[in-house]
Parts: C-alpha cells; sequence; structure tokens
C-alpha cells in the first residue's frame, strides 16, 4: 500500500511526482510478458515454509533485520480461498457481485497517471465487475480498443472493517503484532478539526484491505504509507513483485531527492534519474496461497501476471517504529520547506506545517506522540500486572511476553528520546494522565487488544493475567504517570514505572 500525498486521504498513496523520457534497456529478461525488463536483477526473495518458521525465528530473521520473505502454507482454512475462487482458480467474479455488490470502492485506471499514483474512479463492487467481465471476458467482440487498454484495479478496499462478521480470513500469526490496526480499531490516528465526522468511519478507519485485478494491472513503484511493513496474500491469481532494498532508494529518485520514478519498465530517464541504471534489484513471483512480507522502506512495484485477488495489511510496531518518526521528520522538513515563503505573513506557522504533514502523510507530530504515549502507557499497565505478585502468573517476569513488553518499551523510549528535541511538538500537545486513561473504555479495550495479542504470539494461558483492570485502580502506575506532555516527561515516567516494577519483582534491566 503505498503512502497519502496529494490525493484523498482515504487512498493513503504515496506522493511523488515525476517525468520520464526514453531510456535504453540494461537487460531483458524472458517471463514477464510483454514487458522488457531494462533493470539489473540481482537475486529473488527468500521462500520458507510457514508450517516449519517459529514467531521467533521470522522475528530474528526477517522482521528485526528488515529482509521481505515469501511464507507458504499459511492460507489452507481461508473461506476468501474457498468463496473467492472458482474451480478453473479464477476469481469468482460473481460472488462478489452477489454478496459485496453494493459496497463502493476506489478502482485504479492503471493506464492513466495522476500526480504520484494512478488515476482513481470510485464505482461499486458490481460495476467493477461488470466491467472486468466486459473489457476481459469471453466475448471481447463489442470492447474497444482504450477499453481493453484501460486495465481497472480494485485498491484498498476496507474489506474487514465492511464486513466484520464474514471471516474471510485470518491474520497469521507472523503478523499479529500490529500496532497500526490495533490502534485504529479504537482510536483515530488523526482529527482534523474542520473535517473529522463521527459517521465517516469506514475511510481511513484501518489498513486492512482486498485488492481485485485482471491480469496487466499493476501498483507503481513506492514505499509503504508510514514506512510501515506490510504483507501480502495471494487468494488467487500470479504477482511479480520487484524489490528495491532502502540502501539503494536514493538510485530511484532524482537528484533534487524530490521525485522517484514512476514505472521501472518505462522508459527512466538517464537524466532526471541519474542513479537508476546503478539499482540493483530483488525479483518475486508469488504464486496462488503464498504471503510475502515486505520490509519498511523497500521500494517496490508490483504486477499481477494473472487475474489475482489479494488480501494486504499495513502495519507497525516496536521493531519498526523509528521508521515512521523518520519518515515523519523528513514529510516535517519537506513541508516546512515548501512554505517557508510565507512564513512572515503566517500567523501560526508551526500550526501550518503540521496540518500539511497531517494531511500529506496521514498524521502529524502530535498524532505520533499521542500514539507512542498510549502504547507506552498500555506497554507499561501490563508489565506492571505481571511483574506483580499476582497468583496466576508466578514467575511472569522471565516469561517471553515479559521480554516482549520490555523489548517495546525500549523502542519506545528509545524514539521518545529522538522527539525530545523537535521543533514541531515545542506546542504542548495535550497532558496526558494515565488515571483518566484508566476510565477511557476505548484505552482499556486497546490494552486487552495488545494483552491478548501477546497472549497469542507466545502461546500463553488464555486465562492468565485476566485481572489486570482490576490491578491498574490500585497500581502505583497511576501516580507515577501523572502528567505526561512532553517526550520527556514519557521518558521520566517510563523510567521510574520501570525502576519500581523491578523493585519487587525479578525484572533484570
Ligand atoms: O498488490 C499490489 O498491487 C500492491 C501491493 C503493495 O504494494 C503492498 O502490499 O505494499
Amino acid at each position: 500500500m503505498r503512502s497519502p500525498g496529494s490525493i484523498p486521504a482515504n487512498s493513503r498513496r504515496n506522493h511523488r511526482q515525476i517525468k520520464n523520457s526514453p531510456y535504453p534497456l540494461l537487460r531483458s529478461v524472458s517471463d514477464c510478458g510483454n514487458r522488457e525488463m531494462g533493470i539489473n536483477i540481482g537475486g529473488q526473495i527468500e521462500r520458507v515454509s510457514g508450517k516449519e518458521l517459529s514467531y521467533r525465528e521470522f522475528v530474528e530473521r526477517y522482521m528485526k533485520k528488515n529482509e521481505p520473505v515469501v511464507i507458504t502454507g499459511l492460507m489452507d482454512d481461508w473461506r476468501a480461498c474457498r468463496d473467492w475462487v472458482s474451480e478453473g482458480g479464477k476469481p469468482n467474479l460473481h460472488f462478489f457481485s452477489t454478496h459485496f455488490g453494493k459496497s463502493r470502492v476506489q478502482v485504479a485506471d492503471c493506464g492513466t497517471r495522476e500526480f504520484t499514483d494512478q488515476k482513481r474512479v470510485e464505482m461499486s463492487v458490481s460495476q467493477f465487475v461488470d466491467q472486468w467481465l466486459h473489457c476481459h471476458g469471453e466475448d471481447h467482440a463489442d470492447v474497444s480498443t482504450s477499453e481493453r487498454n484501460s486495465i481497472l484495479y480494485l485498491k484498498d478496499w476496507h474489506f474487514v472493517k465492511e464486513y466484520p462478521v464474514y471471516t474471510a480470513y485470518t491474520t497469521p500469526l507472523f503478523f499479529h503484532d500490529d500496532w497500526l490496526n490495533l490502534y485504529l480499531d479504537y482510536h483515530h490516528m488523526h482529527k482534523d478539526p474542520d473535517t473529522y465526522q463521527e459517521t465517516n468511519e469506514i475511510c481511513c478507519s484501518d489498513y486492512r484491505f482486498v485488492y481485485m485485478g485482471a491480469k496487466g494491472s499493476w501498483t507503481p513503484l513506492h514505499a509503504d504509507v508510514f514506512r510501515s511493513y506490510s504483507w501480502s496474500a495471494n487468494v488467487c491469481g500470479k504477482k511479480q513483485w520487484l524489490f528495491l532494498p532502502p540502501s539503494q532508494h536514493h538510485l530511484v529518485f532524482d537528484r533534487n531527492m524530490k521525485n522517484s520514478v514512476y514505472d521501472i519498465f518505462n522508459d527512466v530517464s538517464d537524466k532526471t534519474f541519474p542513479g537508476f541504471k546503478m539499482a540493483v534489484w530483488l525479483e518475486c513471483t508469488q504464486e496462488r496461497n503464498e504471503i510475502i512480507f515486505v520490509p519498511s522502506g523497500w521500494y517496490h512495484q508490483v504486477h499481477n501476471l494473472e487475474d489475482t485477488i489479494s488480501i494486504n495489511h499495513n502495519w507497525f510496531n516496536s521493531y519498526n517504529l523509528s521508521w515512521i518518526w523518520d519518515l515523519l521528520q523528513r514529510d516535517y522538513n519537506e513541508a516546512k520547506d515548501y512554505i517557508e515563503d510565507i512564513r512572515d505573513i503566517c500567523d501560526d506557522f508551526e500550526g501550518l506545517c503540521q496540518r500539511n504533514l497531517a494531511a500529506n502523510t496521514g498524521m502529524n507530530f502530535n498524532d505520533f506522540f499521542t500514539f507512542i504515549t498510549r502504547f507506552t502507557f498500555a506497554n507499561l499497565v501490563l508489565l506492571d500486572y505481571l511483574c506483580k505478585d499476582n497468583e496466576d502468573v508466578t514467575g511472569m517476569p522471565s516469561s517471553p511476553i515479559v521480554s516482549h513488553l520490555i523489548s517495546n518499551l525500549a523502542s519506545l523510549r528509545k524514539v521518545a528520546l529522538s522527539m525530545e528535541s523537535t521543533e514541531g511538538l515545542s506546542d504542548n500537545p495535550g497532558i496526558v494522565h494515565l488515571a483518566e486513561m484508566s476510565n477511557d473504555p476505548k484505552f482499556l479495550e486497546l490494552c486487552s487488544a495488545l494483552g491478548k495479542t501477546y497472549k497469542i504470539i507466545h502461546g500463553s494461558d488464555p486465562q492468565s493475567y485476566g485481572a489486570w483492570r482490576d490491578n491498574l485502580g490500585n497500581s502505583d502506575l497511576i501516580k507515577i504517570l501523572s502528567k505526561v506532555c512532553t517526550p520527556r516527561d514519557l521518558v521520566n515516567g517510563m523510567d521510574c514505572a520501570v525502576k519500581e516494577l523491578r523493585s519487587f519483582s525479578s525484572l533484570s534491566s
């Protein structure tokens, strides 16, 4: 999923603007249909069996190292793989029209570029299916050339939010530690006072999507929204992925590092993108029932080699949190530079920068600070309970869940520390008290959901630490986290809370 830009916020695209001009091919690869690949492929993406991979191994080998991987064998029981696929392995379009036909969705016209993305139109799923069948169905007799050339691609369909009861799939264990979607289940990332409406719940409400496109549909080069991780599962069809590691991302940008290449197969101009020829790509053909893990900040371009339906989520957690903060700082500097010439005539220059940052990136500094504050509190609340002498958690301080919470807090602390000297946060984002939060049902739900996540991941007894809510009322945390209004307060509160916990548990430093 691409990140937001000068396009509707609910489509969450990337923001780049470039021009292309002819450039000779470097190398051709035969298995990519009509496209010739003028790019240098340095390797393939590793493939592993999800049934033989432990959570720890996934973390150590891919999540921590920020490396892509294709995982097999995790979709056997998915309802989507039965209901959405017809006998010949093609998308069951009729099923979509019948059951979800009225849903309004975003559809990209893959042949038309608009700013940094493909042109999008909104239509119903039924209309999308009708157009698909008209342009790509058996009978081509009355299809015009332009219709045949403009391949439509349904993207970013918030399917789970729209159909919560129809369980199309279950998120694989490896991708459970998802702070982004967990947070958005209970809180908004950004509330724009001018446009916010309580009723507009579907749009921007999560990053769990369905994609559907005929053979030839594609997604231009991009790095994902917020520089999150993503995972993408092929329910049917086949995708070709081209990946560029973050260490080489400058090679797909212009000299000013402002605009990146739109289509790596479309004669990229040497003059505009002088480094492009040097880029070494990783390639992957993802088959049906395979899931690809896309790490943070990896640029990628994706082509549907067959009629394809895929499910994908964007997500982040303690392992890639710093990527989000780094992106926000870069985008903030860009937003500021962009309006520098009106600083002197602006009543609230900083406020304007932050509003632009939220509009382009999907959140601003204060949104991110609120996010990390809530997660710090939630992790501390769970840790506090686990480290105390509770009957049902004897010996917990050395448990994998406790280690996980401590490692989360270490990442949160690091990010909070690096926020300390941030100019854009000098305006007080609002004082937060744990006492207040502990009366907020949404925060309590967030804590519960986080606790449940770690119980699932680490396979602990579902009955354990069910009483954390009772514990919270009497906890010293309420006193310790009584007033957080800056990143420094958050770090101090965290340090104080962990010190306190060490004093009555065997928590190691
Ligand atoms: O499948 C696609 O067309 C694009 C998916 C993508 O870019 C992603 O999941 O990050």
